[in-house]
């Protein structure tokens, strides 16, 4: 038996404990300190039943990522999970924690499984580009249905153990001990004389009426919502499998299709980006030992939509939240923003109206700066001006208590300026939130050059506890997101004027799996902010750099994009989908003349190349000057903050999937033909010369 995999014998019971820490990941010391051990009590005459059980946090979350990709090492996990459900003995996996992916088929595998009532189960694999390629596709049908098992399956979401009871994948739940739990459990098992209850074996769910056509609808449905991606149709056409075929042609089916999202290139793409994830939560230069400061309040300054965002965000996570107004109409009207977002989510069934209540019990709303005395952070979401922040900061710095956390959600202001605000600019840190702030996972910390590193790692942690994926970012105009989304929002401008419409700009990019076309998303968050941003970088072009003016000319027509009914798209009041803006075509041609151009058409090709090179180059850059700490930082960002295809792993992954000759020929290129927004970046060039990617960097 292997350190990783105890076996010892309780009576008449053998007690099988996983110790892999920190997840119980199936890697290979696993998988044969199982094999064995099952082996074992099969073989042992005085064992009669089995129990699985994991230490530490949680029930084998799954196998082992790291070792996709390289050379198999046996036995495999269909092979332990073949072993564990044919044996003669009865078993009990015992759930906590997370039982997820491979974790959950070996618990499927078992004869019986109990769950710790706080316990969630899953089938993630469909977000690293994979199907449950352990038995979970065959399997998880059997148990619980194949509508309940596809939405598993498709989705990836897990579950809470009530539901999995309800679902019928446990068939009991406990509080307490894990042990006392399985061996009770397994002790009724023999008082009862009940011996192995194959889940392989059980066939009535998967031979129901229907099941054809609801196959067929949810192909359509994954179509529709996951457009572009290989393995949700691979996962559809495993659980098609049980329903046609017996179980071993099923798993030998579901194998085939779980090595074709093996080899796929998503698969590849998705795991850089689940551990780029988790390399982004470690802080270059934070010494491990570094001690968070303790937040046990909160307060948020300004009641607009970001600032009621960030009051949920604190609300949703238990912390105690004040949000402070100029006047008693604004703050009346934030706390009522904020109680009917809640009301939203439990008329959508995803909120108890207990829940609401608790929740908004912890929201307070005060007029005075003086009420934040005790607030162990506050965040500032306020206009965007210095001269806004200058107010707000100097107030803070006069009431707040000495070591409060000081946070601007600027989403593209100069963090030291605003810092010089206060007399204490070691504990001024940025928190960009990303709207809707309760909605997006996006957390950008912005590192200034003063903040302090305890101030730094409690935003970290603060992060964490708020359910956001932060990461630590440099002072610039835009930051990390913003800087980059400038300038491919700049081509997608240039591209209208050049000749494309909205709808074409907005399909090729949906086309290569951008969540919302960019000409959409500026219509939606407001043409004015736009074209505020765009004022203030007038400022500050470099020689031959030029901006289009199609903004200029929708401004003027006070066109503001949803909020006006009209911007790139026009709005019918009916909510309908959104159409062309008739008076577009002529602004457009107005802007082509003034640039000196005759519009032409521009192929769907070059309007996804134009963007997502733009928002390369400008990466390297970024990278270049310090401002993100390392390449993946960059993906992270975009995958969670502005819907880049999580299936090409972020924008400097897929670059290096082109491969970056490729990517700096047509930068030079562009540069050729369109001028100094394309002078390739110099960290990009030295890369090419040197034959590196950046994911060597
Ligand atoms: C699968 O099972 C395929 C099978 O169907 C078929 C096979 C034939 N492997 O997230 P955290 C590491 S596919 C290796 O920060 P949390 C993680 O990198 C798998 N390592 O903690 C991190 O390391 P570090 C299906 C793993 O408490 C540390 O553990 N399963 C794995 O916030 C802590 O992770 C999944 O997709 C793994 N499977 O969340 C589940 N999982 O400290 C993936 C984690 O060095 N995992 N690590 O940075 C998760 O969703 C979360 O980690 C979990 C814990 C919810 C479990």
């Amino acid at each position: 038996m292997s350190e990783a995999v105890q076996l010892e014998r309780r009576g008449e019971i053998a007690l099988v404990t996983v110790d892999n820490p920190p997840v119980n990941a199936l890697g290979h010391a696993v998988r044969a300190g199982l094999l064995a051990a099952f082996r074992q009590a099969e073989a042992d005459p005085q064992v009669r039943a089995v129990v699985l059980v994991c230490a530490g946090r949680t029930f084998m979350a799954g196998a082992d990522i790291r070792e996709f990709g390289k050379p198999p090492q046996a036995p495999s996990l269909p092979e332990v999970v073949d072993v564990i459900e044919s044996a003669s003995k009865p078993s009990v996996a015992v759930i906590h924690g997370t039982a997820l992916g491979g974790g959950l088929e070996v618990a499927l595998a078992c004869h019986y499984r109990i769950a710790r009532r706080d316990a969630q189960v899953g089938l993630p694999e469909v977000k690293l580009g994979l199907l449950p390629g352990a038995g979970g596709t065959q399997r998880l049908p059997r148990l619980a249905g194949v509508e309940k098992a596809l939405d598993m399956i498709v989705s990836g979401a897990p579950i809470r153990a009530g539901e999995a009871l309800d679902s019928a994948i446990v068939d009991e739940l406990f509080d307490g001990d894990l042990v006392e739990a399985g061996l009770a459990f397994a002790q009724r098992l023999l008082d009862r004389q009940l011996g192995p209850r194959r889940t392989g074996e059980r066939n009535e769910r998967v031979r129901e009426d229907g099941l054809a056509e609801l196959i067929a609808h949810k192909r359509g449905e994954a179509q529709k919502r996951l457009p572009g991606q290989f393995s949700p149709q691979r996962c559809i056409d495993a659980v098609e499998a049980a329903i046609q075929l017996p179980l071993r042609e099923g798993l030998a089916r579901e194998r085939a299709l779980f090595q074709q999202c093996l080899d796929s290139p998503q698969r590849a793409a998705m795991i850089h980006a689940f551990f780029a994830e988790r390399e982004a939560a470690r802080v270059e230069g934070l010494a491990a030992d570094v001690q968070p400061r303790e937040i046990r309040s909160a307060a948020v300054i300004g009641g607009g939509t970001m600032g009621v965002g960030i009051v949920l965000c604190f609300a949703n996570a238990g912390i105690p939240v004040t949000l402070l107004e100029v006047n008693e109409d604004a703050l009346q009207r934030g706390l009522d923003r904020a109680r009917s977002l809640y009301a939203a989510s439990v008329a959508r069934g995803s909120l108890s109206a207990g829940e609401l209540e608790r929740r908004m019990g912890l929201i307070a709303g005060v007029l005075d700066y003086a009420a934040l005395n005790d607030a162990d952070v506050v965040v500032e979401a306020v206009f965007e001006s210095l001269d806004v922040k200058r107010q707000v900061f100097e107030q803070l710095d006069a009431v707040c208590k000495p070591g409060a956390i000081l946070a601007s959600n600027t989403s593209s202001l100069d963090l030291d300026a605003i810092a010089a605000f206060t007399g204490r600019p070691q504990d001024v840190v940025g928190l960009h939130f990303f709207s809707p702030a309760n909605v997006m996972r996006l957390l950008e910390v912005v590192r200034g050059k003063a903040t302090a590193n305890d101030v730094l790692a409690t935003a970290m942690q603060l992060g964490k506890r708020l359910k956001k994926v932060a990461v630590v970012v440099g002072v610039c105009d835009g930051f990390v997101g913003n800087r980059m989304i400038f300038q491919y929002g700049r081509q997608a401008e240039f591209l209208l004027e050049e000749g494309a419409t909205p709808a074409q700009v907005d399909r090729a990019l949906r086309s290569f799996g951008m969540a919302m076309g960019p000409l959409a998303v500026r219509d939606l968050s407001g043409l004015d902010i736009s074209h505020a941003i765009r004022t203030r970088q007038r400022q500050t072009l470099k020689p031959g750099q030029t901006l289009p003016t199609v903004l200029d000319h929708l401004i003027a027509a006070g066109m503001l994009g949803q909020k006006s009914g009209t911007g790139f798209y026009h709005y019918a009041e009916d909510g309908r989908a959104p159409q062309d803006n008739p008076a577009l075509p002529a602004m457009l041609e107005q802007a082509a003349a003034e640039r000196g151009i005759v519009r032409a058409p521009v192929s769907d090709e070059e309007i996804v190349e134009r963007c997502v090179f733009a928002l390369i180059n400008e990466a390297a850059s970024i990278l270049e000057e310090g401002i993100a700490q390392r390449a993946s930082d960059i993906d992270v960002i975009f995958l969670n903050g502005y819907g880049f295809p999580a299936w090409r792993g972020g924008p400097l992954f897929h670059a290096d999937s082109l491969g970056l000759p490729h990517v700096l020929g047509r930068i030079r290129e562009f540069h050729q033909r369109l001028g100094a927004w394309w002078q390739p970046a110099p960290l990009l060039e030295r890369l090419v010369a040197e034959g590196r990617r950046f994911a060597d960097l």
